[in-house]
């Protein structure tokens, strides 16, 4: 009995201490830009706290302050940061950018937290409106209006300069990558990173791969045109601090989407290949998307995705999939029924949503208490 007790005990606050970031998704700055049709501008700028809004200080407090975890993916919109009459650069939309920088600095100076940026973009700038495929691949330079890779990097320079002395925020270079040769997007990569660190920011790079950054997928060739795997180039990459990581999302259900109620695919053995590379080319990772439906199975395929990452080296954070102030009764992933991580919302049924549920049972219990709470965002 005591054998059995202090084994599993002992093994897993070893393995704990390897995760440093915890947390979830606040999502909410990329809403209201979607369109039943392929509408360029639609939605945009957006009005504040209506159709759009980052987060509600209120449940950050609970997720800090009760919950304990250190981590929040903050999204946002490239087109509302850069609207389209200034293009992707230097230019911002400064009310965008204080609204945005106002939540950032919340999570992060007054509590203490880390906030990952992100940019909820695909990869693609211009036309938002039917998300993930609508909206010109960045560096395309067959389509006139892409932006180029050049106006991404100095997108960067000029993010990361307003956050240089923030030692809490996290740079995600874009959300979800897909469809698009897999060698453009390691330049697009490369040119983030070049514009961080010539603004002379320090802090953790996230970098992402093709094919929706989809951990399972990452050693195959993904999407319609079957461009290469991820892990033919993002061993390429170069920042001159070592300070960058992969971003990988993995949902658990038969397609990987995160939109059915069912857990049918093991996070374990689908992420094996990516963590044999990231070993091999002596890289970390941080799952930033995953996520489950409101049912026993799906607790138990989250326990085992969270503990996989704890018990190897390569992974150094998660954050699931949703909160955010503007859900209300819709459930951001995993089945109609299940509703938001937003404490204090309730499902469509008028039943607790997944903070009760999923995150009760699955994220809770696997919380670890030795999560970094000071120093820059960084590998260690
Ligand atoms: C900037 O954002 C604010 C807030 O969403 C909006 O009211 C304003 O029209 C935007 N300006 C431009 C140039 O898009
Ligand atoms: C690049 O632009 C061309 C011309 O619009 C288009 O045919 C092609 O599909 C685009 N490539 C990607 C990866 O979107
Ligand atoms: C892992 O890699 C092996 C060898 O390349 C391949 O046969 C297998 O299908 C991959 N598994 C997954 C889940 O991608
Ligand atoms: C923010 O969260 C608190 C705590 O759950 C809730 O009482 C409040 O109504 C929320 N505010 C908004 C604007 O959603
Ligand atoms: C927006 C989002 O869902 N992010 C994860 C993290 O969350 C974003 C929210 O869109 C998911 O789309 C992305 O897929």
């Amino acid at each position: 009995m005591l054998l059995s007790y202090f084994v599993p005990y002992i093994f897993l606050a070893a393995a704990w201490a390897k995760i440093l970031y915890a947390g979830v998704n606040e999502s909410g700055g990329e809403f209201g830009v979607f369109a039943p049709v392929d509408t360029p501008g639609f939605g945009l700028p957006g009005r504040f706290g209506v159709d759009y809004a980052f987060i509600n200080k209120s449940t950050v407090d609970i997720f800090v302050d009760q919950e304990k975890i250190n981590f929040f993916r903050v999204t946002f919109l490239m087109e509302r940061m850069c609207p389209l009459a200034f293009g992707l650069g230097r230019k911002f939309n400064e009310t965008y950018f204080q609204e945005y920088a106002d939540a950032v600095n919340y999570i992060t100076l007054v509590k203490g937290a880390y906030a990952l940026i992100d940019p909820h973009n695909y990869m693609r700038y211009n036309d938002p409106s039917m998300q993930p495929f609508t909206g010109s691949v960045i560096g395309n330079s067959s389509d006139p209006t892409a932006a180029t890779t050049q106006q991404f990097e100095e997108f960067w320079n000029e993010l990361a300069f307003r956050f240089v002395h923030n030692p809490n925020v996290l740079f995600g270079i874009n959300n979800e990558p897909h469809d698009m040769p897999t060698d453009l997007l390691l330049k697009n990569n490369q040119a983030a990173i070049n514009g961080i660190r010539s603004a002379g920011a320090l802090q953790l790079i996230l970098a992402p791969g093709n094919g929706f950054t989809g951990g399972h997928s990452w050693t195959q060739l993904t999407g319609a045109a079957g461009d290469a795997p991820s892990s033919d180039f993002m061993n390429k990459l170069v920042d001159p601090i070592k300070n960058t990581a992969i971003d990988i999302h993995e949902y658990l259900d038969v397609d990987f989407s995160g939109g059915h109620a069912e857990c049918t695919q093991p996070g374990p053995s689908n992420l094996a290949n990516v963590t044999a590379w990231l070993r091999e080319n002596n890289l970390k990772a941080v799952v930033s998307e995953f996520g489950g439906g409101d049912n026993e199975n799906c607790f138990e395929f989250i326990d085992d995705l969270v503990k996989y990452l704890a018990a190897n080296d390569e992974w150094i954070g998660w954050s699931i999939w949703a909160a955010g102030p503007l859900w209300g009764t819709n459930s951001p992933c995993c089945g109609p029924d299940t509703g938001s991580l937003e404490p204090g919302e309730v499902n469509d049924m008028g039943e607790p949503n997944a903070f009760s549920t999923v995150w009760a049972a699955s994220i809770r219990p696997n919380i670890p208490t030795d999560l970094k709470r000071v120093g820059i965002s960084s590998l260690h």
